[in-house]
């Protein structure tokens, strides 16, 4: 259990009355807010937003039902933030996938009510000991959230050393949908793309995407905005991109969800991850002194 004096110091300076308190799930911290626009969850341990529900909507991100929230422990659904590999690592097989800030812990540095009634909140990674085994390099890692009728992530890598890094990185977004076999992702048709379940082979998209088995590929070179069309939501998300070369697009089906353990039953009826990111050919060089900045904002529409 958090301890009660960390989260009445959280509430007391970054609180913000009758929009955004902080309190305790599981093992865990999350920042719960509420606004005239909308209603998010978003958990200290790997600023991982779990929830975004904006108002008169149904829910657009999506959670497990067998989500667990252990200290240390990644959460199945929401926004993991995968920094600074994606995937397995390229050496070391012994580090965790998808890179160790989505289980690590953060700090928050900012709250604020902005001009339409939206809320940001910023997090910066801590720096832990344990973490610079995986990542010797001295950088600065601080992802900004905003909550409104639109949701909007800037992921920040500073790089403070006096060399140049390469990271690979994403916004493993997993979204809501009323039945995945009445989705279609348009906006990556003519984009190659790498093939993780059939040897990682290269192929060329060559028309809208429709999910009726496993599917996890990795688009390369992708156009700056892509949409999830739900027509049994009667609904359209549209996914607005800065600076991501990046898109993967990933649903564990039927066997795989069984050996992860964690998707709840049915669950992959009701997901699909449409990931924002810079992976492989597209992985981010930074040079000493500089910084990146990966920009996704979500916005819902009827159909
Ligand atoms: O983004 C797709 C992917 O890389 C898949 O290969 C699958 O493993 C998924 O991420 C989930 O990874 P996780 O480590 O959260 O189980």
């Amino acid at each position: 259990m958090p301890d009660q004096k960390i989260l009445a110091s959280l509430n007391h300076q970054f609180g913000i009355e009758g929009q955004l308190q902080f309190r305790t799930v599981g093992g865990l911290i999350m920042a719960e807010i509420t606004s005239e626009h909308a209603q998010a969850t978003i958990a200290l341990q790997g600023a991982q937003v779990l929830s975004w529900v904006p108002n008169g909507q149904q829910p657009v991100i999506w959670l497990s039902d067998d989500a667990t929230f252990t200290p240390g422990k990644s959460i199945r659904g929401g926004i993991p933030v995968c920094w600074p590999w994606f995937g397995a690592h390229p050496e070391r097989d012994d580090y965790p996938a998808h890179g160790f800030v989505r289980a690590a812990d953060w700090e928050v540095i900012e709250t604020s009510v902005l001009g339409a009634g939206q809320t940001k909140i910023v997090f910066r990674l801590l720096q832990q000991k344990e973490n610079a085994a995986f990542w010797p390099h001295n950088t600065e890692l601080e992802l900004q959230v905003i909550v409104g009728s639109t949701l909007e992530l800037n992921l920040i890598t500073r790089n403070n050393s006096s060399e140049a890094i390469t990271i690979s990185q994403a916004l493993h977004s997993y979204f809501a949908v009323n039945d995945i076999s009445q989705v279609a992702i348009k906006g990556l048709e003519d984009c190659q793309f790498i093939d993780a379940l059939d040897d990682w082979q290269r192929k060329v998209e060559t028309d809208s995407i429709r999910i009726d088995a496993e599917i996890d590929r990795i688009y390369q070179n992708t156009k700056p905005t892509c949409v999830l069309e739900d027509t049994g939501w009667q609904r359209c998300i549209n996914i607005e991109t800065i600076n991501s070369q990046s898109t993967v697009v990933w649903n564990p089906w039927i066997d795989k969800s069984v050996r992860l353990g964690d998707m709840g039953e049915g669950g992959y009826l009701n997901m699909l991850c449409i990931e924002t990111g810079n992976i492989a050919d597209d992985r981010v060089s930074i040079a000493a002194g500089r910084e990146h900045c990966l920009s996704v904002c979500y916005r819902v529409e009827g159909i």
